[in-house]
């Protein structure tokens, strides 16, 4: 039995609740990161010490890292299609991975919550400015990644589009100008045409607008 921890808007959850559906995996699901203090709880802290959702147990044991998640359930359960059994061709999944991670993610989140997250009278309009400047060149980098291809490891979808994806959604619906190239724009239109896509990641996340605290 599959169950996943974690509030069902927040940005990393989304990734595994894709690929759950992407894959039509049935799991218990169990609602913490809603109520305050919830993930501190010592219960919770058992499963996953730095008290951060997604956490995912299934009859193996227990898995915390949302991109940790992501290959797991597709290694396990979708071998030779989210998940690229060769080696090079799974480099070319994991390096957009590892990269949402440790580049994107990071200039995301300070822009989400300095913009999005923080009440308007409180924004710091330079810090703003200046993670926007970053986000658009991120977003460069994506277009660039898909400019001779419809997905960021090749011609099918692959978990190395999982957590890209889900910033791309937040990035353009967050109520910001921003552009987004030609080949970003294709791919987002593709994905949006996915059952899977449009009913876990492509759903409105408002409730989180002017919010510091969940
Ligand atoms: N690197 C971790 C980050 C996990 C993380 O920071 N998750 C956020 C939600 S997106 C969280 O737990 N925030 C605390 C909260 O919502 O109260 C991962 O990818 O799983």
């Amino acid at each position: 039995m599959l169950e996943l921890w974690g509030r069902k808007n927040a940005y990393n959850v989304l990734k595994v609740t894709w690929v759950l559906a992407e894959i039509g995996l049935d799991y218990a699901h169990h609602d913490v990161g809603s109520h305050p203090g919830d993930l501190e709880a010592e219960s919770f802290k058992a499963l996953n010490p730095h008290a951060r959702i997604p956490v995912l147990r299934d009859d193996n044991g227990v898995i915390w890292e949302s991109n940790t998640i992501v290959r797991y359930l597709c290694a396990l359960h979708d071998p030779a299609g989210l998940w690229p059994e060769e080696p090079f061709e799974r480099s070319q999944a994991e390096r957009w991975m590892d990269w949402e991670l440790a580049r994107l993610q990071i200039d995301f989140i300070e822009l989400f919550w300095q913009f999005y997250r923080t009440p308007e009278a409180e924004r710091d309009a330079a810090f703003i400015d200046s993670a926007l400047r970053r986000c658009a060149q991120d977003v460069r980098q994506l277009d660039a990644g898909l400019a001779t291809q419809p997905y960021l490891a090749g011609d099918r979808l692959t978990m190395g589009d999982i957590p890209c994806a889900v910033f791309l959604h937040r990035y353009i619906n967050m109520g910001l100008d921003v552009d987004w190239p030609i080949h970003v724009d294709r791919w987002y239109r593709r994905l949006a045409r996915r059952d899977a896509y449009r009913k876990t990641v492509m759903q409105p996340f408002d409730e989180l607008r002017g919010r510091l605290r969940f």
